[in-house]
């Protein structure tokens, strides 16, 4: 390491190393170079923050509370330097020291906690919470493992722990002082005084909950947010008593039953499983919250009735619904609120966001579980839904049918998205299709009675990471070409359509492509020892693994073209490169076949002399936040494949689309939006659309058999999956996904129209092909008009929406 030129960086970079590490510029490690830099970064994020939380104060603004179980925030580090605009300054520290800001960057572990999309989305969130300086703060859990880290051995999906506090954390904040006691079991005992009952609740156990707060900094703004996450700790955190009458077992048992609330993200997407846990994790981080919160404004404002002037909760999906009646529960028990007026205070303050219509993600608890573990909340929700339910009777007059459905509790379950409906005081939709298919279908009887609740906001991204961060080389040329206003204002990405027909610019766009295929490359070569051509087609489907996303149904496109290269070996010209990245849920053996399935037809392809060199399939391990950034960047050809009427929006989609990626997808989701942007001519869109897939549901005439007899590539392509001719497998092992694609589960069908949208998705791809193959320049211009057209997709522009409709913050000034 060569130390030449002393910045102020390269000095306060050396200070940290001595004081911390006792160690110089010379013999730090990498490691510790990253963890004394990052210091210094944080000195800036904590200043800017502690002046902003009392600034936030002293105006008495009011704040939005995030409130999820998910936060997917991938690395700090550049984005935390791009915000503070102070990459530029690091670079050359770094270049000083014959280093480069990346590699020392990429030292940082991925926070990991959460699964997918909706994860993801709350992290985008803060970031543009902060980048627009309205006063926020996400809430949830400091899980100490976040989602596993997938290995591929022999094809399979393999899962590992992620350990990622392991070296420990240079972004978070332990704050000791704001610990609170979270009660679980015990019972409730009711006494009356003057016709008020009084609830006390009784032989409890407790958890502590203590606050580690992470600052997110925006872009070039003063408001940073607050990641709060709460980690669980035993009320004494080791019990001599025990310990010194021998009981040593004891001791420890007591401490790891507490703290393993706080021990794992569960690693299911949309598939339930380990109920008891999960509900403990969710109103542990939901009673944490809400005491802190009451704790907070009482400090603050005194009286509790101005709660909703002064703080709006928005609820991620289902998982933190007991933030409601948990407020009902303090304000009536702790503070001695009539149930009328805490409804009263809780109906104006709380917000619930849907993210899926999967019948199996919509939250539900087993009645006698959730009385044992919470016996007050259970009271609370009972009377929740006596009240609701006699309000249902006005409107729906003796039509029970209908009334159970909506019911809270009812058949022994007590229903969260029922709840959020009954309560919150607005319900939105994360896709206007998806908003539309809440108001006609999950919550039509809701909707008739209250309209003015719902509405439709459509997701969005921050285009700092996933352009700024992400895309240096698209970033540099977009600031070259239209100055570097978009980063703070989405609107001016629209500036870009200008220069769509000017050549000079597609070939700088198609160089900047060029030069992400190669870091790819390069980043797959590195980690996983896998070579690609940079100059075939970067086809890539990235997203959690689930049958309605249909990876199936790319992987019996690329049975399709292997079978035509068998018969003619013109039928790919330019080479194509097929990327999969998705990790399956542990408990999802169907998703989990479908990753070996992939994993062996790349054996097929990759090594047949007929296909090799020009079709490539790549499996790229354990997906997440920072290899997402890598990947996306380099792709022309983002697949967007799911069912019409089930992916409620897509975030992935908009990341491809802001990249200059070319979208083949379904009129689903978000992909609506992105055709309704880009105009029919520079989107591929495919196969059924919900009104075709709901007829067909409806009257049963989809019938897989037909497809199968009829259209001979659909059946050779199928064939592959049981005739023996895979490598490496036995003919048994994927006929589960045959089986599947042909009969489905139940009612002979299935549920997901594979190979009903199969045929159309084979003609789709191969005008998209013919477009790239012959028509370069034609194809460059596509991928700029996707570019051009993806500001509105910034999660600046969603938030600004939330904050209109909904929340109603006034920005720090
Ligand atoms: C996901 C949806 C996506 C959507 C994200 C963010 C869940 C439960 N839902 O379509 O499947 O983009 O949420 O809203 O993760």
């Amino acid at each position: 390491m060569k130390s030449t030129k002393q910045t102020p960086e390269v000095k306060a970079i050396a200070g940290k190393l001595k004081r911390h590490f006792g160690k110089t510029l010379e013999n730090a490690t990498r490691e510790e170079l990253y963890k004394a830099s990052a210091m210094c970064i944080r000195d800036e994020v904590v200043d800017k923050w502690t002046a902003a939380n009392a600034a936030v104060e002293k105006k008495g603004l009011k704040k939005v509370y995030y409130m999820s179980a998910e936060f997917l925030m991938g690395r700090a580090y550049i984005n935390n330097l791009v915000n503070l605009g102070l990459l530029e300054r690091y670079k050359t520290a770094f270049a000083n020291l014959g280093l480069d800001v990346e590699e020392v960057a990429s030292q940082e572990r991925d926070a990991g906690l959460g699964n997918g999309g909706l994860g993801r989305l709350a992290a985008c969130f803060l970031e543009s919470l902060a980048t627009l300086d309205l006063p926020a703060m996400g809430c949830g859990i400091r899980y100490e493992y976040g989602l596993f880290k997938q290995r591929i051995i022999d094809g399979e999906q393999v899962e590992m722990e992620d350990n990622w506090l392991e070296d420990g954390c240079v972004w978070e904040i332990e704050r000791p002082d704001e610990e609170v006691e979270v009660h679980f079991g015990g019972e409730i005992v009711e006494t009356w005084t003057d016709h008020k009952m009084k609830a006390e609740h009784k032989n409890y156990y407790t958890v502590m909950a203590v606050p580690y707060d992470m600052p997110v900094v925006g872009y070039k703004s003063r408001c940073p947010a607050t990641l709060r996450l709460w980690s669980a700790r035993a009320k004494d955190r080791f019990d001599l008593k025990s310990f010194n009458s021998g009981d040593y077992m004891q001791a420890m048992q007591e401490r790891e039953a507490a703290e393993v609330i706080s021990k794992v993200l569960y690693p299911d997407d949309s598939h339930e499983q380990g109920k008891q846990l999960r509900l403990k994790q969710f109103y542990f981080m939901t009673s944490a919250t809400m005491q802190n919160l009451v704790r907070t404004h009482k400090e603050r404002h005194g009286d509790l009735h101005s709660l909703p002037n002064y703080v709006a909760v928005q609820i991620n999906d289902t998982h933190p619904t007991l933030a409601m009646p948990e407020l009902m529960r303090i304000l009536m028990d702790e503070e001695n609120y009539t149930w009328e007026e805490a409804y009263n205070i809780v109906s104006r303050m709380f917000n619930y966001t849907n993210h899926t219509i999967m019948a199996e993600a919509l939250e539900c608890w087993e009645e006698g579980m959730f009385k044992t573990l919470l016996p007050r909340i259970y009271s609370i929700v009972q009377e929740l839904n006596q009240r609701y339910c006699e309000k249902l009777n006005r409107y729906y007059p003796g039509d029970m049918d209908r009334i159970s459905n909506m019911a809270i509790v009812a058949y022994g379950q007590i229903r969260m998205a029922n709840l959020c409906v009954a309560v919150a005081r607005r319900v939105n939709g994360v896709s206007q299709l998806h908003g539309a298919i809440l108001k006609n279908d999950l919550f039509a009887d809701s909707y008739k009675i209250y309209p003015q609740k719902y509405l439709a906001i459509t997701n969005g991204i921050t285009h700092r990471r996933w352009l700024a961060v992400a895309n240096p080389a698209l970033t540099k040329l977009m600031t070259e070409t239209i100055g570097d206003g978009f980063i703070k204002d989405y609107r001016q990405f629209d500036k870009l359509m200008e220069y769509t027909e000017d050549e000079a610019f597609l070939e700088k766009f198609a160089a900047v492509k060029q030069q992400n295929k190669q870091r790819l490359a390069d980043y797959l070569l590195k980690k996983q020892g896998i070579e690609v051509n940079v100059n075939s087609i970067f086809d890539v489907q990235a997203k959690r693994l689930h049958e309605y996303k249909r990876q199936l149904l790319k992987c019996l496109h690329i049975l399709y073209l292997y079978n035509s290269l068998q018969q003619n070996p013109d039928a790919v010209t330019t080479p194509i490169t097929f990327f999969f990245a998705a990790k399956a849920a542990p408990g999802y053996a169907r998703a989990k076949s479908i990753i070996r399935l992939i994993n062996t037809i790349g054996e097929l392809v990759n090594n047949d002399p007929a296909t090799k060199g020009k079709l490539q399939v790549v499996f790229i391990e354990n997906y997440e936040v920072s290899s997402a950034e890598v990947l996306i960047p380099a792709t022309d050809i983002s697949e967007q494949l799911s069912t019409a009427g089930l992916e409620a929006s897509g975030t992935g989609n908009m990341k491809f689309m802001m990249n200059g990626a070319v979208t083949i997808g379904t009129m689903d989701g978000a992909n609506v939006e992105i055709y309704d942007q880009v105009g029919p001519e520079n989107i591929y869109i495919f196969g059924a659309n919900v009104k075709e897939i709901k007829t067909m549901q409806t009257y049963k005439t989809y019938r897989p058999g037909e497809y199968f007899e009829k259209n001979l590539d659909v059946r050779a392509a199928l064939d592959r999956l049981i005739d023996g001719t895979l490598p490496g497998v036995s003919a048994h092992r994927f006929s589960d996904l045959y089986q599947s694609l042909l009969f489905g589960d139940y009612d002979g069908a299935d549920k997901y129209f594979v190979l009903h949208d199969l045929p159309s998705y084979i003609g789709k791809f191969a005008r998209a092909y013919k477009k790239y193959c012959t028509d370069p320049k034609g194809w460059q211009k596509m991928a700029a008009i996707n570019t051009a057209k993806s500001g509105v997709f910034s999660s600046d522009r969603t938030i600004t929406e939330y904050n209109d409709k909904i929340w109603k913050l006034e920005k720090l000034k």
